[in-house]
Formats: C-alpha cells, structure tokens, sequence
C-alpha cells in the first residue's frame, strides 16, 4: 500500500523502533518512513532513510518534517525507568519537552497524526495491583512515571483545546528478539532468554515473585499500528488506553524457559529497581481497548517463550 502522508519516527534505534520502523516500511513502503534518533549513523550503515534528531532541539525538528513534508510522527525518544531515575532532571526535561516540540507542530497544523506511548508506570502504589482499570488511582512514584502521567494529561489536553489528532498506549514490558531493551526495569524478561542461551543462568534484578504486565512485540507493533489505522470516531480515550497481553514473576518465566532448556538456573538479587516494579500493577484490564477499537492479543507466555528461543537460535547460528 502506497500512500501519500509522510511518517517520522523519533528514537528509531531503539526497542520498539526498531521494529516499528521495519513494520510501517512493509506497510507504507520504505520511501514514506523516515527513522530519526539521536544516534549518530554512518551513511553506510543506515538500511532507509534516516535524520539525525535531538527531540529538544524544536528548530531541526520542523527542518526535518518540512524537508520530508511530515504529517505523521511516532515520538518514541524517552528515558525508561531505571534511567529516568538516574537523572530525574534530565528525564524529566526529554520526555516533557521532546512531547511538547511534537504536540505544538500538532496544534500549529504542520502534523496530522501523533503517536506517544505512555506506560504502565503512570499507575502507583496506591493503585489496585489486579487488573487494573482504566480508571482508578493514579499516583506514580517514580520520575519515569510522573513524566508520562503528565504527558497523557497533556495529550487530552490538546486534543481537547486544539482539536488535533494524538493516540496513545499504555504498554506493559515489552519482550522481543530483535532489539535490546533501552534501561526499563521490566528489561530483565529479555536479558533472561539471551542468558539462558549463553550461560544457562540468569541472576535476576527482581525478586521470583514479582509479577507484572508484559506483552511480546509483535503484538506491541500490531496494537500501535492498528490504534493509529483506526477510525477518528473509535479513539474516545485521548489520555491513553489501557493495553494487556499476559503478567509473569521471574519465577514463572524461569520455569516456562526450562520447558525448553531443562538445566537453566534462576537466582535473585534485588536492586533499585525492585521498589520500581514493586509500585507497579500486576495485571492490567485492557477490556475498554477491546472494546473501543477491537484489540486483541495473538501471544501468551508459553508462545512469547517459545517463539523467542527459536528466533534468538537462528539469529546466533
Ligand atoms: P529505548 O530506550 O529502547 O529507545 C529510545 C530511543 O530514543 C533510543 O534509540 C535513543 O537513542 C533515542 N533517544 C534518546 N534521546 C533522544 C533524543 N534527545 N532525541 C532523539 N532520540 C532520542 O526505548 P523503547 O523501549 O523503544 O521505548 C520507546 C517509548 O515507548 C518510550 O516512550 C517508552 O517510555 C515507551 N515504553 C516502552 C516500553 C518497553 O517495555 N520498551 C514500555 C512502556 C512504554
Ligand atoms: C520500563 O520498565 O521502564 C518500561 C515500561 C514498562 O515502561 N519497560
């Protein structure tokens, strides 16, 4: 499928970048996807078209969208969790101020469409654990999460006041093969499948029973792209919907990979990042997503786990 609409997809090298741009190109084709990111890309190594963008710098992102005469834009640059909590300052300033450059090309009518994720961290400990609504308590304790809870309030926001078009998810950790995950403190469900291949061990960030939300890319990818092609008129959240695929704890993970690999051995060792997850959800009900724009997840933890396995031993022979 051809169409004329320009996409741009910011923080392209990425986890989810790097597949989303892969998944728009087969849809749109190549010529129609612009990857920008801060990284800096030899002109040899780059596979289409590619920018080299600071989000905060707002003067070369308008460069950018005009010379490619943009209409659409996946803001992914952020810092996750754990990151975030390094430098709050920072994060703070990347995923506010990089949102606002996008949602202000929005308004001034340069942008058509906008995609921004946000995240399970919006939710807190004074959050229902289990199946969390879309609507309930929201009081996020980490930098990481108050950036996207303001982010989601400042998409409504826009939406309402200057009627443009912005769509967003909340993922859960998300799991793939093709890309490494970017600093997020679900990160360790994928270390876990490359180490077990390696060494056969995992010493893990979490604790065995901390369970929390997950959901493998494919679906991830499958759920952005469908939100994004769905009509105007079925998008009623314009903070951020819910997005559910299946929860595990470390343990469960570890025991569904020894399916697979019978000696593989889990041991514990909680760091920082344990009283992160700790404020989390462990489940998430998603049922206004299915509801609204007809999502549906195709992968639960034994097809996640198996699909993996076999994709990350093709990719090292
Ligand atoms: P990532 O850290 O893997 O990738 C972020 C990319 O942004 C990197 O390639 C980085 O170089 C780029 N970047 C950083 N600063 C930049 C800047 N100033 N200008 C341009 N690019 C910059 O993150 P990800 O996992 O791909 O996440 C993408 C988005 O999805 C983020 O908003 C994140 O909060 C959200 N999200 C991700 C997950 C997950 O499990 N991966 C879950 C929930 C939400
Ligand atoms: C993280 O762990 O920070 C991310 C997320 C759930 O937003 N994977």
């Amino acid at each position: 499928m051809h169409r004329q609409e320009k996409i741009l997809v910011i923080g392209s090298q990425g986890q989810i970048g790097t597949e989303l741009v892969e998944r728009l190109r087969e849809i749109y084709g190549a010529e129609n996807v612009v990857a920008a990111d801060v990284k800096e890309i030899p002109k040899d190594q780059q596979s289409g078209i590619y920018e080299t963008l600071d989000i905060l710098n707002a003067k070369r992102l308008h460069e950018i969208v005009k010379t490619h005469a943009i209409k659409e834009v996946y803001l992914l640059a952020a810092l996750l969790s754990a990151t975030a909590e390094k430098d709050p300052p920072f994060a703070w300033d990347l995923n506010m101020n990089g949102l606002f450059n996008v949602l202000n090309m929005a308004k001034e009518g340069i942008l058509s469409k906008v995609y921004w994720p946000s995240s399970i961290a919006v939710f807190g400990p004074t959050t229902p654990k289990k199946n969390t609504p879309q609507y309930t308590i929201m009081e996020p304790s980490t930098v990481y999460g108050i950036s996207k809870q303001a982010g989601e309030r400042w998409c409504e926001y826009y939406v309402n006041k200057f009627n443009i078009d912005v769509r967003s998810l909340r993922y859960p950790g998300l799991i793939g093969w093709k890309s490494a995950p970017g600093g997020g403190t679900t990160d360790y469900a994928v270390h876990i499948f490359h180490e077990a291949l390696k060494t056969g061990t995992y010493e893990c960030f979490l604790s065995e029973n901390t369970a929390l939300p997950m959901m493998y890319m494919p679906d991830a990818i499958k759920a952005t792209v469908d939100i994004m092609q769905a009509e105007s008129a079925k998008i009623k959240i314009r903070s951020s919907y819910n997005l559910a695929g299946f929860s595990f704890s470390p343990k469960e993970i570890g025991l569904e990979i020894r399916k697979h690999i019978p000696d593989f051995k889990i041991t514990y060792k909680s760091d920082f990042r344990q009283s992160i997850a700790d404020s989390w959800p462990q489940s998430i009900d998603d049922s206004q997503t299915q509801i609204d724009w007809g999502w549906k997840p195709g992968f639960g933890l034994p097809e996640m786990t198996a699909d993996m396995l076999l994709n990350l031993r093709n990719q090292k022979k």
